[in-house]
Order: structure tokens, then sequence, then C-alpha cells
């Protein structure tokens, strides 16, 4: 199914007028506080999240899975749905492959199809968390960390295929998660199990082409319940400081202790010019994979504010980073789930732009933190979904994505066209 100019068009007449008389309103209110709107839109129009390829189906949880039919049955029908993702929101414009649960067979068509999509390729992920059929040896008691030099130099191997894949589809970042560590206390040596992983990551770096970057990613439990072997943003950062300037830590959302200060750990990533990346989703106790913004919308705006102010310190545009959304979907509509969450993040992101950096740092400097809360939270506390939506407009997209989804009734023609028990590949 693909989502025509005409419909865009036509669902955006009949919502014209009422997000003229929105959209007005705050412009004022805005540019009375002394913002710069146009270019606030502009960043808005620019700034894009790339879309998992593991996320468009319904993943469920061990417990059970409810599929709710039309799930895309291979790569072309997930940048298909993408596709659609990026027509109503005209954000979505990149896609990530885990490697091997998506395995581009035919480069050439899939590149040709990106581009009829206005996709482009985000980072690709290695995967050295499950076996595969026909593999000689088993990730079992680990990868990159395990004991055998067999194991390890497999799992090197397998990271290098997904950078040649990386390389034909034209990104330069591949992306490392490692469920690697002791599920019980005392069953591998703690120092030896990180010294083997920091080895293997140096052979995978030197492997890579010169322009191509490493982000290592860490979680702190979950499948290894005792001792993970990268299990936080310290332990990641040791790594990449020693594998040199191309590698770089990723934050997932979810890959946080409960409680702990996310937007701290990215100021001081950033401060140290070692925040590569983000996975974007929501939780309430660990690694839920919920929604963006469905649980803490303020620690979300609390981390763009970071993001902004310190890019925006060293001179970097937003594109200096790898932006994507890590969740997975067990009761909702994957794709409307997927809007939802882009839609929060770009909220986010635009509160963030409306922070008063001067008067902050002024404030900050008088020791004032009633002051700070204030502008803070005053940006925090505007309704900036007719900012986001105007720039979605001036970028082709549609003033309301789910409204509009459901008017086009997405779902119910992909069931027509793949059928009520299609299952996507991915967890
Ligand atoms: C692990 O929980 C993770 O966040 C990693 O990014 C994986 O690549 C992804 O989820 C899919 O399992
Ligand atoms: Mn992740």
């Amino acid at each position: 199914m693909r989502i025509t100019k005409e419909q865009i068009t036509s669902s955006n007449e009949k919502r014209l007028k009422q997000h003229q008389s929105r959209w007005h309103v705050l412009k004022e209110q805005l540019e009375e506080k002394g913002a710069d709107t146009n270019e606030m839109i502009k960043q808005l129009r620019l700034f894009q999240i790339a879309i998992p390829s593991w996320a468009l189906g319904t993943g469920g949880t061990r417990f059970g899975r409810f599929p709710i039919g039309g799930a895309p049955r291979n790569l072309e029908e997930k940048m298909m749905d993408i596709g659609l993702l990026h027509s109503l929101n005209s954000s979505s414009g990149a896609i990530s492959l885990h490697i091997p649960w998506d395995i581009p067979d035919n480069i050439p068509n899939i590149k040709s199809l990106a581009k009829e999509l206005d996709l482009r390729f985000d980072a690709v992920n290695s995967n050295t968390f499950q076996d595969q059929p026909n593999q000689k040896y088993s990730y079992r008691y680990g990868s990159l960390s395990h004991t055998d030099k067999n194991v390890r130099n497999q799992a090197i191997a397998h990271n290098l295929e997904v950078v040649k894949y990386g390389v034909a589809l034209g990104t330069n970042v591949l992306s490392v998660w490692l469920s690697d560590g002791a599920i019980f206390p005392g069953q591998h040596n703690i120092r030896e199990a990180l010294q083997r992983t920091s080895d293997s990551l140096q052979q995978i770096y030197k492997g890579m082409p010169d322009d191509f970057e490493m982000l290592v990613e860490y979680k702190p439990f979950e499948p290894a319940f005792y001792a993970t072997v990268i299990p936080d943003w310290g332990t990641s950062l040791l790594l990449v400081n020693k594998l040199g300037d191309r590698a770089k830590t990723l934050v997932d959302l979810g890959h946080h202790l409960p409680n702990a200060n996310i937007e701290q750990v990215v100021a001081t990533l950033l401060s140290e010019k070692k925040l590569g990346g983000f996975h974007f989703n929501d939780s309430k106790y660990a690694d839920d994979d919920l929604t963006t913004g469905s649980i803490k919308p303020y620690q979300l705006f609390l981390i763009f504010h970071e993001l902004v102010e310190g890019l925006r310190a060293q001179n970097l545009p937003m594109q200096h980073l790898s932006w994507m959304i890590d969740a997975s979907h067990n009761i909702k509509d994957p794709l409307e789930d997927l809007l939802q969450s882009v839609e929060a993040i770009k909220l986010s992101f635009a509160q963030a732009l409306l922070v008063s950096e001067n008067r902050l740092h002024d404030a900050q400097l008088q020791n004032d933190p009633a002051l700070a809360q204030e502008i803070l939270q005053d940006a925090f506390r505007t309704d900036v979904r007719p900012l986001v939506a105007e720039a979605r407009l001036q970028e082709g997209g549609v003033l309301e994505p789910i409204g509009c989804y459901r008017e086009f009734k997405v779902r119910g023609e992909l069931i027509k066209e793949r059928g009520k028990n299609a299952v996507a590949t991915g967890l």
C-alpha cells in the first residue's frame, strides 16, 4: 500500500483552518518571547528518526504474542511500512537493519526501493545474542567475551560481515549490543570477560573502513541477570575510549537502573565527545520498550535540553548523532506506536528549542534554582503541537498522523495485502 499525494493534500485541507488558527496563536506567543519560529521549523523539518527493521511487527512478550495481522513478511515490506510512516510524518526517513534478521539479499533492488521511498540506511546492528541455523559455534555462554577463541572469532567475523552490508547500503555506522554476561555469581571471571570483550572489539574496529563508526550499547541486565559484561555507560565509555575516535557510546533509554539520571549521562558523554547515538523508548521499570514519551515525558524533555544545549555549545548539528527508535509493541498497532514515538520525540525536541539558553545560563551563574526551574518548565509546559504540525505540513506530511492513518484504513489494507497471519522477523 502507498499513501498518495492527493490523500495527503485532501486530509490536510480538511484540517487546515483549525491548524492555522492554533498555529497563529502559538507563533505569536513564541515570537513575543523572542523565539525564532522559522529557525525552529527548519530544525524540526531536518530531524529524522530511524525506524528499526525489527519494530514493525507485534513483538509480544515471552508469555505470549497477539499478532494484529498485515505484518511485513520481508525486508521490502518492512521498508514499505516505513515509507508509509514517512509519508505521514515526514520524519521517519531512515531504516536501521539488524543482521541476520534482515539480510538485504538483492542490494541494488533494496537501494532503489529506499530511494523511491526517500529512505536512507542508518546504523547496521550485529546480532551475537542468538544462535542462527547452521552456525558453527554457540553463543550460549557469550560471544565477544567467550572463553573460547573460536567463538570470539566467529562473532568478530559476523560483525565485520555486518559492516560489509553497511558499506554496500551506504551507511557508516555499526551498532554493537552484547548480551554477554553471567547469570550467576562465579559463572565467569568478570575481569577477564571484560578484557576479552575489549580485545574482540579492537579487532572489529581495526577491520572497519576508515570512515566507519562503532557505537557500543550498554544494558544493566537481561538476559544476563547477574553481571552483564557492558552493563553501563561508564564501561561503554571505557571501551570506546580505548578503541579510538570513531568509537562512541550509544544510549538506549531503557538500559538504566531505575531513577538513573539519563540527562546527566547524555551531558557527560557529549562533553567527552563520545555520545554516538540514541535508542528511544520509554519505561516504568526496566527495559520495557514502551512508546517513547508514554511514561516520562519530562525526562525526555530534559534529555533533549542537554542534547540541544550540548550540541550547540560544540557547534554540531543534530544530525551528528544516530537517532533511532528501539521499541517493542505488544498490544498497540506497531505503526501507530511508532507514529506516537516519533511525535513525542519531536515535541520534546521542539520544547528544548524553546528554552532560553542565555537566561538559563544567567540563572545558573546567579545560583538561582527557582528561576532556572521557571525557565525550563515554561518551555516544557508550552503546547508545541501546532509548531510540530506546521513543520510536518511544510515538509509534505500530514497534519494529524494517527488520525490519517486510521482515516486511510492502513492496517486494514495491509491485512488485505499480506493476510491475517503474516509475521515479521525480529524479536
Ligand atoms: C537490547 O535490549 C536492544 O536494546 C539492542 O539494541 C538490540 O539490538 C535490540 O534491543 C533488539 O533486540
Ligand atoms: Mn537498543
